[in-house]
């Protein structure tokens, strides 16, 4: 049950969160920062100290959904970071303004990343996706745009089958699109020339944390010599670790896996659900980013540059101060 102070968008954001009707990690940030900017515009808070409290429970709620992404975090960190004034007024209008400017910035980054992983895409290239990442897509849609002919190879995806939203996106660029099961990737490798994937957490060595099965693909592909780059805005990058070991890697429910009756008729066993892996940067070739590509080795520079020290997350203050 919510406390009474959370705004109904609030909390139908982080259900919808929880339950992947809003999924991907560009998404999941942009729909937290709507979301807070909706219970400032709505709060009737009667002082400043009252707001604060109001969007602190909000962001803890957002928070809470969904563990890997880092960019729910750096979303919520940003708008906090942006909401300043002495009156609920001033606070109400820096913390709608700052919400807003957060999500312009993440399409602005979109597309700018989208133009340079463009650049890495030759005319005729085919490229091999796993999952759904918009970032991923991004540097199709540039490289369409440049008026490069590109043809792709989609997994599926199990359990959650985002391949299919890959694929329908990726035919509606025109790109002739061949979809195979996770389990024929190895196969399809040696007709690829890159593998692109997005990331839900980059960490400070380069481990590109990303949808369960993008490790195992990513050592294949340096087995076959592909090329492996993912396409991450640097809301992406995670300034509180330094491997992605220290990334918690989200569980989810064993249903997805398993429709009942089979589960039933498998009995006393095990099922596990992790929803994504870390890759290590070794097997990882460029990172792109809406600030140019980088090896993996120089994303912690990135890091620093960006994030500075300001890793904290506001909202976890106890909410009765
Ligand atoms: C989605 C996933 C995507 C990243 C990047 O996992 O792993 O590759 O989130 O997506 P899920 P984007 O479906 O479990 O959320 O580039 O759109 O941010």
């Amino acid at each position: 049950m919510d406390p009474p102070d959370v705004h109904e968008t609030v909390a139908e954001t982080a259900t919808d969160i929880g339950e992947m009707e809003i999924r991907g990690a560009a998404t999941i940030a942009a729909a937290a920062a709507r979301a807070l900017e909706t219970q400032a515009k709505a709060s009737h808070a009667e002082s400043p100290a009252e707001f604060r409290r109001e969007l602190r429970i909000a962001a803890r709620r957002l928070h809470d959904t969904r563990p890997t992404a880092v960019s729910l975090p750096n979303a919520l960190r940003s708008v906090f970071r942006r909401m300043s004034g002495d009156t609920v007024d001033e606070l109400r209008r820096t913390t709608v303004a700052g919400a807003r400017q957060f999500r312009e910035d993440l399409d602005n980054a979109q597309r700018d990343l989208g133009e340079v992983g463009a650049n890495r895409l030759r005319d005729g290239d085919v490229v091999l996706f796993h999952c759904h990442s918009t970032d991923a897509l991004a540097c199709v849609e540039a490289a369409v745009e440049m008026g490069k002919d590109l043809s792709a190879i989609v997994k599926e995806t199990r359990p959650r089958n985002q391949g299919r939203i890959t694929a329908r996106a990726l035919a509606d660029l025109g790109v002739p699109v061949t979809f195979i099961v996770d389990n024929a990737a190895h196969r399809y490798l040696d007709e690829a020339d890159h593998v692109l994937v997005g990331a839900d957490s980059i960490a400070a060595d380069g481990s590109v944390v990303n949808k369960i099965g993008t490790s195992g693909l990513a050592v294949n592909a340096r087995e076959r010599g592909v090329p492996v780059v993912t396409a991450a805005q640097t809301i992406k990058l995670n300034p509180e670790t330094l491997t992605g070991a220290t990334v918690e890697i989200e569980m989810r429910d064993e249903s997805e896996v398993l429709p009942a009756d089979a589960r039933e008729e498998l009995g006393a066993v095990t099922v596990e659900n992790p929803a994504f892996d870390v890759t290590p940067p070794r097997y990882v070739d460029a990172i792109v980013t809406e600030h140019g590509q980088f090896p993996p080795e120089s994303i912690v520079t990135l890091i620093r540059e960006l994030f500075g020290e300001s890793t904290g997350k506001p909202w976890e203050t106890p909410p009765e101060d």
